[in-house]
């Protein structure tokens, strides 16, 4: 028994000791690396767990109270009785209250999602059946992103989620995703990140985070989206600003999106 037990806390020690991708037999979410990631876990584990348990708790124990307390060997004559207004208004208004106590931190979390600061880097993801495309709107950089197959992974690169084009951004600078689909519906989703919005032919969504560790983060598409939906992850990379500006003049030159010479990006630069 004890055995299992250290097991069990060495599972799930583990699962939060490493960050960034989904580790085997982890419990809970995986570590946030973004201030809303953070908030959604404290919502979850101090308000909803104490919550769900409490309930849990209390219905059991009502269960196996009524079980014993009304058995038909110590009720030979049951009781007839069908209303209890007092009962009857409780079980309304106490579970109407907990909603209440659940919805105000929780729509607090999705304002402030749902508002954008300034920005400092700005993406596009576009959903492709079945692969990712990226750009950089203001860098003039343009890359698709594909799974890789087993035999091209490299050491450290988890199975079904690395990619051969990262998507890199900086860490701690805001970094705005605008998210569309070219086919059908899919969702851009990165748990570290606490970011999942829909992917919508048509239509751009919008959402953001601020990457608060240096790392490679993984997320999935998450919107059913035909048959290779499963092999389409994300990978995104958080550096350096230095580092990123160094891949910055590697990508505008092995993704440019448009030959622009060099005075007439100026001209356009300063138009
Ligand atoms: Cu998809």
């Amino acid at each position: 028994m004890k055995r299992f037990y250290f097991t069990f806390l060495g599972i799930i020690m583990s699962s939060q000791a490493l960050a960034s991708q989904p580790k085997d037999w982890q419990l809970g979410f995986q570590e946030a690396a973004s201030s809303s990631m953070r908030e959604i876990v404290n919502f979850h584990d101090k308000l909803l767990l104490p919550i769900i348990i409490a309930i849990s708790v209390f219905v059991l124990f009502l269960m196996i109270y009524a079980c014993v307390r009304f058995r038909a060997s110590a009720n030979p004559n049951p009781s007839k009785r069908t209303h209890n207004v007092a009962v009857e208004v409780l079980w309304t208004l106490i579970p109407c209250l907990i909603l209440i106590v659940m919805a105000v931190p929780s729509f607090k979390i999705l304002y402030k999602q749902d508002t954008i600061p300034k920005a400092d880097v700005t993406l596009k993801a576009t959903g492709y059946q079945w692969y990712w495309g990226y750009e950089y709107p203001d860098e003039n950089i343009i890359f698709e992103s594909y799974m890789l197959e087993d035999k091209e992974l490299k050491e450290n690169q988890p199975r079904l989620l690395a990619v051969d084009n990262e998507v890199v951004v900086p860490v701690n600078k805001v970094v705005k995703v605008l998210i569309t689909a070219n086919d059908v519906l899919h969702a851009w989703a990165l748990p570290a990140f606490g970011v999942k919005r829909d992917a919508v032919p048509g239509r751009i969504n919008e959402t953001w985070f601020k990457a608060e560790k240096i790392g490679t983060y993984y997320g999935q598409c998450s919107e059913l989206c035909g048959i290779k939906h499963a092999f389409m992850p994300i990978t995104v990379k958080v550096v350096s600003e230095e580092d990123y500006k160094e891949w910055l003049t590697e990508a505008k030159n092995k993704f440019a999106k448009e030959i622009v010479e060099e005075d007439q990006f100026k001209k356009l630069a300063s138009k």
